[in-house]
C-alpha cells in the first residue's frame, strides 16, 4: 500500500475491512494505481439523458461490452453502471476492473418543475452478486423530495458498509428554489458536498463549481471572511474544506461533451485545487474509442504531475 493510500485509509477507521479493501481496490488499480487519485467511467447516461442524447455520438457506446473494454484498456480506476449495463457484461470482464453499482436512478421525460427524486433500481445484494467494490446513489439537496432521498441513502448506505462496501455519493442540488445558475453556484456545490460527507459517503462526487453565489445569507459569508472563489482551483480547495478539511474523497464529474482542450484545463484547475480525480462520462464514451482512451491518459497524466500532495 503507498504511502498516500494508506493516510487516505486512515479517514476511514471506522469502517470494517471490507470496505477498506475496497476503498483500496479503487486506489491500487490501473494507471492511477497508489497515487490517491481517481479516474471512473460512469455510464449512467442511457438511463438519466435516454439512449439517444448518450450514445448516437459513438453508437458503439450502445453495448454495454464497449464501456468494459473503455475503462480496462484506458486503464482507469473503476467502471459505474445501473443493474443493467453490469448484468449484461460483468461475467465476461470479472476481475479485470473494479465496479460500482449506481444503484439509483432517474429520467429526463418528467416535467422540469416535478420535484427530482431517483427510483431505487438495484439492491446492494445486487451489487454483491456483481462483485462490485461500491454502489453509487444519487441525491438531489434542495429538491422537495429530499427527506425521503436522505432517509432511502443512509439505509441503504447502512445495508452496503454492513457488507462491506463503499458507498459513492452523487451530490447534485437542483429543484425547490435553486435557480439554474445556482445548481453549480459555489455555495450551492459546498453545501451539496457537506451534506453528501454529513450521510456518511466515503467518496462524493459534485460538478465543478462556478463564482456564483446563489444564497444571500451565504454571500455575506463569504464576503465577510474573504472566502477565495474567484478561480476554480480556489474553489475546488473550498469544497474540499466543506468535505471535512479534505478527509473525504471528492471528485468531479465531467459534464456535457466538450473540446478536449477545455476539459484538459478544467482538469488542470481539479488537479492544482486538491481533487483526488473525476468522473468523466459523456466526454469518454461519445467519442471515437482511441480519442477517449488518449483523452483519458492526458486525464490521468494530469493528475500525476499535479498532485498537491506530493
Ligand atoms: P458526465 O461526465 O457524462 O457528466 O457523467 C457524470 C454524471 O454524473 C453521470 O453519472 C450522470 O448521468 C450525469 O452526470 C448527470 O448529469 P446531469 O445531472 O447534468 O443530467
Amino acid at each position: 500500500m503507498s504511502p498516500r493510500v494508506s493516510e487516505i485509509l486512515s479517514w476511514y477507521s471506522s469502517e470494517n475491512s471490507g470496505v477498506l479493501s475496497n476503498l483500496a481496490r479503487l486506489f491500487n488499480q490501473g494507471k492511477l494505481s497508489g497515487t490517491g487519485k481517481l479516474v471512473i467511467l460512469p455510464v449512467d447516461q442511457g438511463f438519466e439523458h435516454g439512449p439517444a442524447r448518450s450514445f448516437s455520438d459513438n453508437p458503439y457506446a450502445y453495448d454495454p461490452d464497449y464501456h468494459f473494454e473503455l475503462a480496462i484498456q484506458a486503464g482507469l480506476s473503476a467502471y459505474a453502471a445501473p443493474l443493467g449495463f453490469l448484468q449484461a457484461s460483468s461475467h465476461r470482464f470479472a476481475g479485470e476492473i473494479p465496479l460500482i453499482l449506481k444503484m439509483n436512478n432517474s429520467e429526463s421525460l418528467w416535467a422540469e418543475n416535478v420535484a427530482p427524486i431517483s427510483s431505487i433500481t438495484a439492491s446492494v445484494d445486487d451489487a454483491l452478486k456483481l462483485g462490485c467494490s461500491a454502489i453509487g446513489l444519487t441525491i438531489y439537496p434542495g429538491s422537495a423530495d429530499r427527506k425521503m432521498m436522505y432517509e432511502e441513502v443512509a439505509e441503504i448506505s447502512k445495508e452496503a458498509r454492513s457488507k462491506g462496501l463503499a458507498v459513492i455519493i452523487w451530490s447534485y442540488a437542483r429543484g425547490g428554489d435553486i435557480s439554474k445558475q445556482g445548481q453549480t453556484a459555489i455555495d450551492v456545490v459546498a453545501y451539496a458536498a457537506q451534506i453528501a460527507a454529513q450521510l456518511g459517503a466515503h467518496i462524493i462526487k459534485v460538478k465543478p463549481p462556478t463564482e456564483y453565489i446563489e444564497q444571500e445569507a451565504a454571500k455575506k459569508v463569504y464576503v465577510k471572511n474573504k472566502i477565495k472563489i474567484s478561480s476554480l482551483k480556489d474553489r475546488v480547495s473550498h469544497i474540499l474544506d466543506s468535505t471535512f478539511n479534505g478527509k473525504r474523497i471528492l471528485i468531479f464529474s465531467g459534464g456535457e461533451a466538450k473540446s478536449t482542450e477545455d476539459i484538459l484545463s478544467e482538469i488542470k484547475s481539479l488537479a492544482a485545487g486538491g481533487s483526488f480525480g473525476s468522473i468523466v462520462g459523456r466526454n469518454a464514451f461519445q467519442r471515437p474509442k482511441k480519442e477517449a482512451i488518449s483523452l483519458l491518459q492526458n486525464i490521468m497524466d494530469i493528475y500525476t504531475e499535479i498532485d498537491t500532495k506530493k
